[in-house]
Order: C-alpha cells, then structure tokens, then sequence
C-alpha cells in the first residue's frame, strides 16, 4: 500500500511573519518525510480551485485574496497517519480555540490569519497534492534514521 501523503502550505502571514522554519521544525521533529517543498505566489485560479470548497461562504473572495496576496510555502508531508496527524498538529481552525502546543495555538489569534493549511482526508489530499505540485516534483527517498523512527 502506499504511503499516506498530505498537502501543507504555509499562508502568506506564516512567510511574512518569519515562521518558516519554525513550522517545517515542527513536522521534521514529528518525524514525517519531506517529499516535496516550493515557495509560490499562488494565481487566483489555483487559489480558487483550493478552497473551491467554500466558494459559496461569505469570506471566500477575502480568503482568495489573502492567499494570492504573497508567497505561500507549499509542501508533501508523508507518514502512517500523517492527515490526520498533521491536523492535530496545526490546531483547530480558530486560532483562539486551538489547543496549545498545536501551531495555531502557539503561533496566531485570528480565523482569517491562521497561518498554514492541512488537507483534511483523503480524497482531499490527494486533490491538492495534484492540484499545487506535478507528479515530478514529488521525490521519494529514505531517510538514513528511518529505522529508529519507524519499525521495519
Ligand atoms: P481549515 O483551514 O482548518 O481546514 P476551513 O473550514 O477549511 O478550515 O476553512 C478554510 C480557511 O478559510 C480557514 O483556514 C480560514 O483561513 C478561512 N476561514 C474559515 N472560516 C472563516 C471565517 O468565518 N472567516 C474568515 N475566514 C475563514
Ligand atoms: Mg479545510
């Protein structure tokens, strides 16, 4: 079976505030696999089609242009159970309302300044790893430490 994979990006106040290392620091700790990484400023296409979703909802053209509005930092995160794991680690939607210790909780105090998006499923992930990446972007490899993370 393949490995589970999912999409995270760090928003555009995520960059702008300095919190790239921090947040990669976060997920590298954890111990899951690196398997793609770029920085872009996101079109308002690729924006659109990512919170298609929410297209409906009252903020989702203040969302479009809040994402579009600077580099966002987009990478594949890989491991058992990584979807669910990375959105524990990211903290609830509401920055006030996640948890300490969880990267909203930690790190912002505003829904619409939240720093970084996880897919939230499967199928999602899968969505938007091929909607933000081409398949030759994604690079699978075996860290040299893989044995004292992960029982072989
Ligand atoms: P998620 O990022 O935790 O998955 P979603 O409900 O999928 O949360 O919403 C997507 C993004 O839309 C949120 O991360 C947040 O930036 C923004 N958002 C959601 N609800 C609101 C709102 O009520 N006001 C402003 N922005 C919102
Ligand atoms: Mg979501």
């Amino acid at each position: 079976m393949a490995a589970e994979r999912t999409f995270i990006a760090i928003k555009p106040d995520g960059v702008q505030r300095g919190l790239i290392g921090e947040i990669l620091g976060r997920f590298e700790r954890k111990g899951f696999k690196l398997i793609a990484l770029k920085q872009l400023i996101p079109s308002r296409e690729l924006a659109e089609r990512h919170y298609g979703v929410h297209r409906e909802r009252p903020f989702f053209s203040g969302l479009v242009d809040f994402i579009t509005s600077g580099p966002v930092v987009a990478m594949v995160w890989e491991g058992d159970g990584v979807i669910a794991s990375a959105r524990n680690l990211i903290g609830a939607t509401k920055p006030l309302e996640a948890n300490p210790g969880t990267i909203r909780g930690d790190l912002a105090v505003n829904i619409g300044r939240n720093v970084i998006h996880g897919s939230d499923g499967l199928e999602t992930a899968a969505f938007e790893i091929g909607l933000w990446f081409d398949s030759s972007e994604l690079h699978d490899w075996v860290p040299s430490d893989q044995s004292w993370r992960v029982e072989s």
